[in-house]
């Protein structure tokens, strides 16, 4: 039983819980997951008693508390370093952290077009043009490190914080039934597979909140 503690919103709906969560598993870092609902007066009270942010997930590791994705990921990588959840090389870490870093900071188009759902299944989704050009962008991030890098994960052999982080965009295309190439397609197919993100989507499809306006029938 371990003493960390993953603190997340939702399995089903927060492409960040579900982005802390396989970053924790890529370190080795076995935690205890913890569901709270930041809209919920007294779990915001109690987030904010601790730190002075209510954003989830959050961290707690070691006496050490942590909020916001990419913090958790370097935190991680540079506690328990036999994970190498960076690559090895520098050219591959530099770009490691950059498409990592585009993802945290930007495709704000497509985040809020296709809300992560896993248990969404639509057809036919109309995408509007700014989602497009984030889905285009997407695809050759995601070409250009497979062909640098040989896949089948976005570095090569090992996956890395990248692949983490991206993971949420591998459910919304297929959520949204995206269409993408070969490629993109075979590496959200590979993304899907994983152990870990099966076990997570079988965790989310139980939990009971639902979130009504991401839930509409478009
Ligand atoms: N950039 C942050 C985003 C985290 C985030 O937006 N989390 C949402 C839940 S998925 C949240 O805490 N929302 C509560 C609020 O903003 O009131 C990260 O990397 O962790």
């Amino acid at each position: 039983m371990s003493d960390a503690v993953l603190i997340i919103s939702s399995r089903n709906y927060s492409s960040w819980s579900l982005r802390g969560w396989l970053l924790t598993r890529l370190a080795g870092l076995d935690t205890e997951v913890r569901i709270v609902d930041p809209e919920d007066a007294v779990a915001r009270d109690e987030l904010l008693l601790r730190t002075s942010s209510i954003r989830l997930p959050r961290l707690l590791n070691a006496g050490v508390e942590l909020w916001d994705t990419l913090a958790i990921a370097e935190y991680l990588n540079e506690t328990f370093p036999d994970a190498r959840m960076l690559p090895a090389d520098p050219a591959a870490r530099a770009n490691c952290r950059s498409i990592s870093g585009e993802i945290h900071s930007g495709f704000s188009a497509l985040r809020s077009a296709l809300p992560m759902n896993l248990r969404a299944r639509r057809t036919n989704f109309p995408l509007w043009s700014a989602v497009r050009g984030d889905v285009e962008r997407v695809s050759e991030i995601w070409n250009h490190c497979l062909d640098n890098w040989g896949g089948p994960w976005l570095f090569g052999a090992r996956r890395s914080i990248a692949d983490a982080m991206y993971a949420p965009v591998c459910t919304r295309f297929i959520s949204y039934d995206v269409a993408i190439d070969a490629a993109c397609a075979g590496y959200c197919a590979r993304t899907l597979a994983l152990p870990d993100m099966i076990s997570w989507t079988e965790d989310a499809g139980e939990e009971v909140a639902e979130v009504a306006e991401l839930e509409v029938e478009f």
